[in-house]
């Protein structure tokens, strides 16, 4: 049985990875932080669908320890090894961008390195991101792998720190490490404090007379919002080609976060033209430097691994808005 290594395994694409992992037939080896469990919720609903799942295994540890790694990968020799776990909030990133160095760059280069020693045949990919480019000249037809890099935020910064570092132990040692340079990617499994969910669950709430309003910062900003369960085939496919790479993964298609709002308000049987009686300004959710317009050209990754996403964002959309209303009753 092919083994494969999931860093942050319980997060929305770490759980959608294992899945598809262990449909094509792969051990899992899911990282995930030791928590204490909380009676009243269970722990890693994400992974409800693989419970009792024999070819899933959760080992506790934390990414940022470079013995706990290196001794995961020496003992596993993986054929794979998905680095998903980080610090992946862009606005809590400047209340602690020395943590999020620590857990976005400094662990990636230890991982990187206890693979160069003690198993170079690994396939690695890196949890790579769109943040990378800035969005403050986004070119018409969407960033491609080409583009100039201008993180605009701790958490960009430290990505683009990970980024050159696959990039440099592919050059300088052949390792087969590459960097998915992955759009939005939402679902139902994301985590409230992102935006497109704070508003799905925000308008299911509303629509159950549980809320009034949804407190927003900028709501002008463009993005490329992709279903995370198509995103992660991409991940997967990446590391299978001939050579290592570096990709793009998006839909091509931008919106503004305020048509996102008026969508799933409509989806939740509201009045998206009302849209401004569902919101309240709170300049809390504004960042001190904004990415205003982040749009993905996905030209390179449909041509050379034949990968395309199949959920436009008024199905992802209608997805998030329909399973919080299920939930919020
Ligand atoms: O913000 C604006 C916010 O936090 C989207 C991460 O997965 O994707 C994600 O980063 C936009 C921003 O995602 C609120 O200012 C307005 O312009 O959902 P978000 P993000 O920052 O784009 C990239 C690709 C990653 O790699 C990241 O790990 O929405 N916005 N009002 C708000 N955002 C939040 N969170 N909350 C608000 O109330």
């Amino acid at each position: 049985m092919k083994t494969a290594i999931v860093t942050g395994v319980s997060g929305q694409d770490g759980s959608y990875l294992a899945e598809h992992l262990i449909q094509r037939g792969y051990f899992v080896v899911g990282v995930d932080r030791r928590r204490v469990s909380d009676p009243r919720s269970p722990a890693r609903p994400t992974l409800n669908g693989l419970k009792k799942c024999q070819a899933l295994k959760i080992v506790d540890g934390d990414i940022t320890d470079p013995v706990f790694m290196t001794r995961l990968i020496a003992d596993y020799t993986p054929e794979k090894f998905f680095n998903l776990a980080a610090m992946s909030h862009v606005g809590q990133s400047f209340k602690q961008p020395v943590a999020t160095f620590n857990i976005d760059a400094v662990a990636v280069v230890n991982q990187l390195e206890a693979i160069r020693r003690f198993s170079p045949e690994t396939h690695y990919y890196q949890a790579s991101t769109s943040e990378l480019f800035g969005g403050l000249t986004c070119p018409p037809e969407g960033y491609n792998e080409e583009s100039p890099l201008h993180p605009r935020s701790p958490y960009g910064v430290a990505k683009l720190a990970a980024y050159w570092s696959v990039r440099n132990f592919r050059e300088a040692y052949g390792l087969f490490a590459t960097n998915g340079i992955l759009f939005n990617h939402e679902s139902a499994r994301r985590g409230s404090d992102f935006v497109t969910r704070k508003i799905t669950l925000g308008c299911a709430a509303i629509a159950a007379g549980k809320q009034d309003k949804i407190p927003l910062g900028n709501i002008d900003a463009y993005r490329d919002w992709g279903f995370a369960g198509d995103y992660v085939v991409a991940m997967d496919a990446m590391l299978d080609h001939s050579e290592p790479d570096d990709f793009v993964v998006a839909t091509g298609v931008a919106i503004t976060v305020r048509d996102f709002l008026i969508k799933a308000l409509n989806a939740a049987g509201l009045d998206g033209g009302k849209w401004e009686d569902y919101v309240e300004f709170d300049p809390r959710f504004m960042r001190p430097s904004e990415v205003p317009w982040l749009k993905g050209d996905p030209t390179k990754i449909k041509e050379v691994l034949g990968w395309s996403s199949t959920v436009d964002v008024d199905g992802l959309t209608k997805m998030m808005v329909d399973n919080d209303l299920e939930i919020l009753g």
